[in-house]
């Protein structure tokens, strides 16, 4: 019978790819229930984030934004199918070869998961399991597919194409499993009162206009930005803080012991280095936590160290100078989110929030540790891949509403403004190259907060463009001048072109 034909070479390959994603489903499952981090494409990501050179960071961030680690993860996923074509191949001449091809891929995976900070040597195990499964489908493969008839190698297509998809959905499932011991924890936790409420920022901290920004940024809206592929999912009953380095004695804080501090409340915007002149990576919270500076002052800091650095529980690092930790501002280990216990991609169980600097010198999530040190002795995460040291947040302003049309007629415009610290004194708008005309502003509480602002405007037909510009609490209007984000974060005015018909 000619139908018995031994499978040709393409049939092999596309066995193959089949095989590697069979294996890095299972692999995904298992992980999944016991550790997401340690998933093949979740923990190979994160080590090619980690090490990546910065001029390769920079041109990835530039080019995809925040899609960079989707991108990321479906080229890697393209090279394994492009690997597994490869094992599925020499396996038709040289099983020993395609194994081999297999076990490559096994012991990169594992070694990613075992290298990345937080994770054991038991994190291999999902990606071994994988690999094990891969070569056991090309090994069943490689007999029916000698003797096997179409039919028969529609039966493996068909037995495999359903192991890949009851892992994925399995996969689902544990990471519903998983993580739901985490959000178990979160559901459980019982969110001490303030003993300190924050300042009530007044009646009108949120302006009514459709399409501003709210005052509280709702927690599902708060940007999210983070070297992490997966988040970390940490054990608030194992999890500790610990103080040390340049300190006259080390201290360790369990959950419990910080719920049983003195907690305030404070409304702090916070900000990433990164956004873009008008771009939405800033968000506004009313974060609950305790005083850091107090904190720290028990460990008895040694005054020559001017630098504090957060370590986080997947090995990320931020550098703040001490001295404004120290300065009376409200820097706080939070532990709330707008009345909420911290959601897990913000840093459950505790992150730092000081108000006045960007995210990448100051908001460490999944936090784990506090060292006392020198800027001469450590570069923190970013500073390493050529960001700047701490430097004060530079003053911007949006414009959220109109986006991009308008009707002839009294139009609203709107937006927010923000200059951690030091606050927003006014804000002024300017239609096409007209004057430049004063917002009304919302009530805020502090200068640690962004400020909405509104104006009408007499809109006639046509194309018109809008251009906003704030000045700080210091009364130091927002530069013009155009800067791109590196290393210290963009300046330059935001404009919008409005249709008016
Ligand atoms: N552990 C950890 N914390 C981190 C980061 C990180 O990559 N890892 N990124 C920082 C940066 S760059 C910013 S802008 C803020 C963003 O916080 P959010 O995701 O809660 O908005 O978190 C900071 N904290
Ligand atoms: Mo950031």
């Amino acid at each position: 019978m000619n139908a018995d034909r031994p499978a040709g070479p393409r049939a092999w390959a596309a066995a193959g790819a089949l095989a590697a994603f069979a294996g890095l489903a299972l692999a995904h499952a298992v992980a999944a229930a016991f550790a997401p981090r340690a998933a093949p494409l979740s923990a190979t990501s994160d080590l090619v984030v980690a090490a990546s050179p910065t001029w390769f960071t920079r041109w990835a961030i530039d080019t995809f934004g925040t899609a960079d680690k989707p991108l990321l993860i479906a080229a890697l996923a393209a090279g394994l199918a492009g690997v597994g074509a490869l094992a599925g191949l020499a396996w038709r001449t040289r099983p020993r070869l395609g194994a081999l091809l297999i076990a490559a891929c096994a012991a990169l995976a594992g070694a990613a998961a075992v290298s990345r900070p937080g994770l054991s040597l038991a994190a291999a195990i999902p990606a071994l399991l994988g690999a094990a499964a891969a070569a056991a489908a090309l090994t069943w493969w490689h007999r029916t597919g000698r003797e096997g008839t179409p039919a028969g190698r529609r039966v493996f297509l068909g037995v495999l194409a359903g192991v890949g998809a009851a892992a994925l959905v399995g996969a689902r499932w544990a990471g519903r499993v998983g993580p739901a011991a985490v959000e178990a924890d979160r559901a459980a936790l019982d969110l001490p009162e303030a003993d300190v409420p924050a300042p009530d920022p007044g009646p009108n901290a949120d302006l009514d206009v459709e399409g501003l920004s709210p005052y509280r940024t709702p927690n599902g809206d708060f940007y999210r930005i983070d070297t992490a592929i997966t988040a970390p999912r940490v054990d608030v009953d194992t999890w500790s803080l610990r103080v040390h380095g340049m300190v006259d004695r080390e201290l360790q804080f369990t959950f419990a012991d910080l719920l049983g501090r003195e907690l305030v409340e404070r409304d702090i915007t916070l900000a990433c280095v990164s956004n873009p002149v008008g771009g939405d990576l800033v968000g506004n919270a009313r974060w609950l936590g305790v005083p850091l500076a107090d904190l720290l002052a028990e460990a008895g800091p040694d005054p020559a160290a001017d630098q504090l650095v957060s370590r986080s529980s997947d090995g990320w690092t931020a550098g703040t100078p001490t001295e404004l930790v120290f300065d009376g501002r409200d820097a706080l280990i939070a532990v709330g989110m707008n009345g909420h216990p911290l959601p897990v991609d913000h840093g459950w169980p505790a992150r730092l929030v000081i108000p006045g600097l960007y995210g990448y010198v100051s908001a460490t999530k999944w936090l784990t540790e506090l060292e006392l040190t020198t800027f001469d002795a450590y570069d923190a995460y970013w500073i390493t891949r050529g960001w700047s040291t701490p430097r004060p947040i530079k003053t911007a302003s949006r414009i959220d509403t109109p986006a991009r049309r308008a009707r002839a007629g009294t139009v609203t415009v709107a937006g927010v403004a923000w200059a951690q610290h030091r606050g927003i004194s006014a804000v002024d708008l300017r239609i096409d190259n007209g004057e430049w005309r004063e917002c009304a502003l919302s009530d805020v509480a502090t200068g640690d907060t962004w400020r909405q602002w509104r104006i009408e405007w007499d809109a006639p037909e046509g194309e018109h463009t809008l251009t906003v510009r704030a000045t700080d609490g210091e009364g130091n209007p927002q530069t013009s001048a155009v800067a791109g984000v590196v290393p210290d974060g963009a300046t330059g005015l935001h404009s919008v072109t409005v249709t008016v018909d």
